[in-house]
């Protein structure tokens, strides 16, 4: 009996982009996505999740893709009022996602869990994949810069990933257990591929991989891990990856990318362009087509990704 449970490990935009191809060539139940909290932060009074609902909204396709964040249909009374009113309206919050924030802060004051919240709400939207927080114990991606340390968001909206990024810590993590039920998947013995998505490996990734015991439960569930390379061609596809890399010393390749995860990957996924760049990586390279702009690369990628796993099982 082939193992069946593929776990991904996504944050927001990059990393989204392949959990919908892997929900689209997988049964729903065999997909469980596990949500980096790291990006989360409490803003005008809510409790607000960007990579779970990045996750959630792209799942369920509700997303707006131009972005890649946020709805699509949207309207933005809500921002142009608190705006007028002298409220911070730096992160930009449509009327239809600001619903999906106030329900979730109302549940979590109710004493609900935030993978109880993100369950439910998978629910109600259809998702056949799992969402799971990687923790429902708090971390915080905190940001040090020359002003000292900043929030996330303060660095990645409010600031423009304008700051020099000396250094990157996840307040709480060490405290932080890893949700049970990617335990209870980890340990089932039924685990076909563990993904690392094309995130941004120190701000949706590590956080994760972070979590104490993960990095443990993943080696132990016996089965390959393959991440996908979210650079391409030495530049970060979205987001400040590669710039980050550089003010953290690290080289801004899908070689270095692969040298960050170290010892935890046994297949690596990069772009035709980088081909030639990764001679070095220990783990098995599948050169595949990485830029997903297309319903249908999402998909092929997922497939090539799912491949490249299985083919790393036969040797095993
Ligand atoms: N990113 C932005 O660059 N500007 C925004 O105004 C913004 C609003 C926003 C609202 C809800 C949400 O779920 C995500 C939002 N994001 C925004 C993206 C978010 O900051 C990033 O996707 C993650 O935190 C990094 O992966």
């Amino acid at each position: 009996m082939s193992k069946r449970l593929v776990v991904a490990l996504s944050g927001g935009v990059g990393g989204a982009k392949l959990a919908l191809g892997l929900s689209r060539v997988l049964p729903g139940n065999d997909l469980l996505v596990v949500a980096n909290t790291g990006d989360d932060f409490e803003h005008l009074g809510l409790s607000i999740s960007p990579d779970i609902d990045t996750l959630t909204y792209v799942l369920a396709d509700i997303d707006n893709p131009v972005p890649g964040w946020g709805r699509r249909d949207e309207t933005w009374s809500f921002m142009d009022s608190i705006g007028s009113l002298g409220g911070e309206d730096w992160f930009r919050l449509g009327d239809r996602d600001l619903a999906l924030h106030v329900e979730r802060t109302r549940r979590l004051r109710l004493g609900q869990t935030l993978s109880e919240v993100t369950a439910d709400i998978c629910r109600r939207l259809g998702i056949g994949a799992r969402v799971v927080p990687m923790s429902d114990d708090r971390v915080r991606t905190q940001v040090r810069s020359d002003a000292g340390w900043i929030d996330f968001q303060d660095y990645f909206v409010r600031q423009q990933c304008r700051p020099i990024v000396h250094e990157l810590a996840f307040d709480g993590v060490t405290l932080a257990r890893p949700h049970p039920d990617i335990i209870a998947a980890l340990r089932s013995g039924d685990v076909r591929a563990v993904i690392i998505c094309p995130s941004n490996p120190f701000i949706s990734v590590e956080p994760i991989l972070a979590i104490p015991g993960m990095r443990d439960a993943i080696k132990a569930s016996g089965a390959p891990v393959v991440a996908v390379s979210p650079i391409i061609g030495g530049r970060a596809v979205k987001g400040p990856t590669a710039k980050m890399m550089r003010e953290l010393g690290l080289e801004a390749s899908a070689a270095g990318v692969a040298a960050r995860y170290g010892d935890l990957l046994d297949g690596y996924v990069v772009d035709h362009a980088d081909a030639d760049g990764v001679g070095n990586v220990s783990a098995r390279v599948t050169i595949a087509r990485t830029l997903m702009t297309s319903l249908h690369d999402r998909e092929a990628l997922a497939r090539a990704t799912l491949e490249a796993a299985d083919a790393l099982a036969l040797q095993r």
